[in-house]
């Protein structure tokens, strides 16, 4: 499978946002990826539901939306996304993982669950047949500009080699450096955020080529 990008939008600038989306448009990224964060499964507030029908009525680019809330089950509605758009979750933030699963799934779009780095891979067996993607965070969500926890790479081959058909998605501090040892142990999709595409470093085309370049 060809690497994928999801620019972060909380990395985006928030006074530019049509800009952004149209430079994402022309750099045919292939999905925008959308924080939700609720203070209280993480600490921090980020987008919301107003944020993503606006998103979602601005763009054809498919949406990823990452859920970081408790009890994903009664949120998930709040939302608007359909067919072709992503929708993740916290193992860790929900009992009711197959319910939350078939709630997303009812709409259309595909379910993806998120494990944060401390959290065991056994835990998708019973549920991977209802999973279209797996999302590995490769920080403990909450913030951009952290660094990546390094033993999530060897968790990203284990998971690639448990499940060589699953769609896997990285996300946090996935840096040119870092999207390439991600690529290398079988990630598809990379959420790029401050340290590639947003990095001060360079242009938004000259990051992206970059990237494009790591995962190729
Ligand atoms: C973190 C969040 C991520 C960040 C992304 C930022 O809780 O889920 O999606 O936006 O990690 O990227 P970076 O390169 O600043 O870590
Ligand atoms: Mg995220």
């Amino acid at each position: 499978m060809r690497g994928m990008i999801a620019p972060s939008m909380m990395c985006a600038d928030f006074l530019e946002l049509g800009k952004s989306i149209h430079a994402f448009e022309v750099l045919k990224m292939e999905y925008l990826h959308i924080d939700i964060m609720d203070g209280s499964f993480v600490p921090n507030y980020t987008l919301g539901t107003d944020y993503v029908r606006k998103l979602k009525g601005a763009t054809k680019i498919p949406l990823d939306i990452h859920l970081m809330v408790d009890r994903p089950e009664d949120k998930v509605d709040w939302f608007e996304f359909g067919e072709g758009d992503f929708v993740s979750f916290h193992y860790e933030a929900t009992h009711h993982v197959q319910r939350t699963i078939g709630c997303i799934k009812s709409r259309g779009a595909l379910a993806m669950l998120a494990l944060n780095p401390a959290t065991h891979l056994g835990v998708l067996e019973d549920v991977m047949v209802d999973l279209d993607a797996v999302l590995i965070m490769t920080v403990n969500p909450g913030f951009a500009g952290q660094s990546l926890v390094p033993q999530t790479v060897d968790k990203v081959r284990r998971l690639r080699q448990m499940y060589p058909e699953i769609t896997i998605e990285v996300d946090g501090n996935v840096s040119f450096e870092n999207a390439r040892i991600l690529r290398d142990a079988g990630a598809d999709i990379f959420v790029a955020g401050s340290s590639s595409v947003f990095a001060k470093t360079g242009s938004l085309e000259e990051n992206t080529r970059k990237l494009r370049e790591s995962i190729r």
